[in-house]
């Protein structure tokens, strides 16, 4: 791969050129995921450019979530994603998107408890005075690749015992009569902290999306309060727009 940059005198910057390069190896099967970059000294000499344009290609890599670099191990070909195309209009639950798609799901559990909860739990839920929050923290995998963080909230009255989900809240709540019937999505672009890239295995600081679900019961009250992690480069959420009535 490195040796297609040596000595071409054309064609744009070479630290651009050195990029496209590892990147068509990656889209092509050259290198797969995991696989372990040789050292900045090595790649330079093989391509003969300097070690600084070796470094500026890798760090846009890296930022591009194509290569991930792990401290004092080296820098390796990130697991790549399958985009996955999420429609905005139906109110589903992770297990049912990703059982539609034939994709494997599997979570990891990052917190589940009931607890105190903070003085935004009890505006948001109505929880009444003394009553505990459910909070369930998940790190979402599909096909083996995290693809969302989801931490949870719920009052105690609707999910009393959060150990007892299976793998899914909503097929949970569907057996207790609380499945909610519309929700409220907020969805925001954030530049991923140090803890969640680690668990969602990109580098830190890539893109992602913070997403918030607020759930209602028919009866109109809020069921669920949820703040979501995902992979901005796993997701394609898409609407479907109308003229205004
Ligand atoms: C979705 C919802 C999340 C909900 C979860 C239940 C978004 C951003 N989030 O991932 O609010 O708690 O589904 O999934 O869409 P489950 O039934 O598989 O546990």
């Amino acid at each position: 791969i490195f040796r297609q940059t040596a000595g071409v005198k054309t064609g744009g910057p070479l630290y651009l050129r050195l990029r496209r390069a590892i990147e068509d190896a990656v889209t092509t099967g050259l290198v797969i995921p995991g696989d372990a970059l040789p050292s900045e000294r090595d790649i330079a000499a093989t391509a003969d450019v300097s070690r600084v344009t070796v470094r500026k290609a890798v760090q846009h890599l890296v930022a591009d979530g194509i290569l991930v670099q792990r401290h004092g191990s080296g820098t390796f070909v990130a697991p790549q994603v399958q985009k996955v195309e999420q429609s905005l209009s139906s109110l589903t639950s992770f297990t049912e998107d990703m059982a539609r798609r034939g994709m494997n799901l599997t979570s990891e559990w990052l917190d589940r408890g009931l607890y105190d909860p903070s003085p935004e739990e009890t505006v948001i839920l109505g929880l009444g005075s003394g009553e505990k929050v459910a909070r369930i923290a998940r790190l979402r995998i599909a096909d083996g690749n995290p693809l969302a963080i989801e931490r949870a909230s719920l009052a105690a009255s609707v999910l009393p015992d959060p150990d007892a989900i299976g793998t899914s809240l909503y097929a949970k709540l569907d057996e207790t009569g609380h499945r909610p019937v519309r929700a409220i999505q907020r969805i925001a672009a954030v530049n991923l902290g140090k803890a969640d890239a680690e668990l969602l295995d990109v580098a830190a600081g890539v893109a992602s999306l913070k997403i918030e679900r607020t759930s209602y019961l028919a009866s109109g009250r809020i069921v669920e309060f949820t703040r979501s992690i995902y992979r901005g480069d796993a997701y394609d959420f898409v609407a479907e727009l109308r003229l205004p009535a």
